[in-house]
């Protein structure tokens, strides 16, 4: 069962436990009420791209059925909830607002908020207008711009209405998964592109802290990171190495012009002649003081050396894994939430954005047991509060994700939710986690 011990920091009511989502992996109708093409459309629509052929066209028809799930999040007695806005709703492709795209999340907020649930925000969870990627996407400097231009219209429109703003969703996913291996749209494989774009992805998130920040002044302003756990293969210097530069390329990339106002030098060792073009003043636009840092965390990586500069993967045998593959492995959050705060002297408060497991659940006679889940749960928030008992600062903790959904590359096959979807039918049905947590969360209330 889902059964925080009684010195748990989830027991106290102002830690927050909420539950994410993103758009284009939950909204579908992606041609509704003016919405621009965005590079997961073209993407998802190329062969070969998205497992099964999969598409984020219907995905969980939330557009057309956002009350319900806000009765559901109501339901399920959660003090939060992480959603992303879609650019390619709220800005047309000439650069004019888009009204009614505009006021889906006003009325999404308006709903969440009148029910006592708070709204966390993400400007940027990796849909681009498609005309944007037409011009160079995040290798063109110009799109940073373009994004503080969005962030300007869409937090105008929610003023007063968002407890807090996070800028971007991962970086490191857009930059390398985008544009250097071409994994996620938009599918670009040329590994010098990545530092490129990440810089530009930065940029754009520090302009935007400033926009937030005169625009909604009382609202917290944040950023999302994935991090990852990188572990050695052996006790070998070289092996340790390799495991410090894996932590490097995942985490110091984003981390460090983030809150040193520094690239980490040792990641033009992993990228020989591939950093970006910094102009003066950029890396104090993207080192603006942060309300709160996010973090995503999933898995760790054991690595090895490849007897040159770099890290290869050397996979652990007999370990339990989910159905991405990846690695069960809870100290990780501990490991790094410690690491950070001894390493970053200027740590903002931490939110943990992300963090959950898929399998592969089904309904059976209106149930759906996931047991995986609910000990994953119990096994990682056990890790964050050894990070607290550290003196780590915590704040909350989003589960990754509140539905089953769009998983990317992986389309429907992989359920992340804690409410399971029938795409045939869209029937939610909230799991055993769900339900157990929404117990939790009474409990917690009814105690004074
Ligand atoms: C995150 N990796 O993505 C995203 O923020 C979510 O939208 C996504 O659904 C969730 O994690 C589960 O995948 C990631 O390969 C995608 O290391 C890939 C990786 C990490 C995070």
């Amino acid at each position: 069962t889902f059964s925080p011990p009684s010195d748990s920091i989830l027991w106290r009511k102002d830690f927050l436990l909420g539950t994410a989502t993103a758009s284009y992996q939950i909204e579908g109708a992606i041609h509704a009420d003016g919405r621009i093409p965005s590079i997961w459309d073209t993407f998802s629509a190329t062969p070969g791209k998205v497992l099964a052929g999969d598409t984020g066209e219907f995905a969980c028809d939330h557009y057309n059925r956002w009350q319900e799930d806000v009765e559901l999040l109501k339901s399920l007695n959660v003090d939060g909830y992480r959603l992303s806005i879609a650019w390619p709703r709220v800005m047309h492709a000439d650069g004019t607002p888009n009204q009614k795209g505009i006021d889906f999340y006003v009325n999404l907020a308006d709903a969440l908020r009148a029910k006592g649930i708070k709204v966390y925000a993400t400007l940027y969870h990796w849909d681009l207008p498609q005309y944007l990627e037409d011009r160079g996407g995040w290798l063109n400097r110009d799109t940073a711009y373009r994004f503080a231009e969005y962030a300007d219209v869409i937090s105008r429109a929610l003023k007063g209405k968002v407890d807090a703003w996070m800028t971007l969703n991962e970086p490191w996913c857009s930059a390398f998964l985008g544009y250097a291996n071409g994994h996620h749209a938009p599918g670009l494989a040329t590994l010098r592109y990545a530092p490129t774009a990440m810089h530009h992805l930065l940029l754009g998130h520090g302009l935007a802290v400033a926009v937030l920040r005169t625009n909604d002044p009382d609202a917290g302003v944040g950023i999302v990171a994935n991090v990852g756990r990188g572990t050695a293969d052996s006790d070998s210097a070289a092996d340790q190495r390799a495991a410090h530069l894996f932590e490097v390329q995942h985490n110091a990339w984003v981390l460090g012009p983030l809150l040193n106002k520094a690239y980490p030098k040792d990641l033009w060792e992993l990228w020989p002649g591939c950093e970006p073009l910094v102009l003066e003043g950029d890396l104090e636009i993207i080192g603006a003081k942060l309300d709160f840092l996010g973090i995503n965390y999933y898995f760790r990586t054991n690595v090895k050396s490849d007897g040159a500069h770099g890290f290869v993967e050397a996979p652990p045998a007999n370990v339990e894994r989910t159905q991405m593959g990846w690695e069960v492995y809870p100290q990780g959050l501990q490991d790094l939430l410690i690491g950070f705060h001894k390493t970053y002297p200027n740590l903002p408060p931490i939110y943990i954005t992300e963090n959950g497991m898929a399998s592969d659940d089904e309904v059976v006679n209106g149930e759906v047991v996931d047991n995986q889940r609910i000990s994953f749960l119990n096994r990682h928030l056990a890790a964050l509060d050894n990070a607290a008992k550290a003196g780590v600062d915590i704040r909350g903790y989003f589960i990754w994700s509140l539905m089953d959904n769009f998983e990317w590359a992986f389309g429907y096959e992989r359920r992340f939710g804690i409410v399971h979807v029938d795409y045939t039918t869209q029937k939610r049905t909230p799991k055993r986690s769900a339900l157990q947590i929404a117990q939790f969360l009474a409990d917690r209330k009814a105690r004074s």
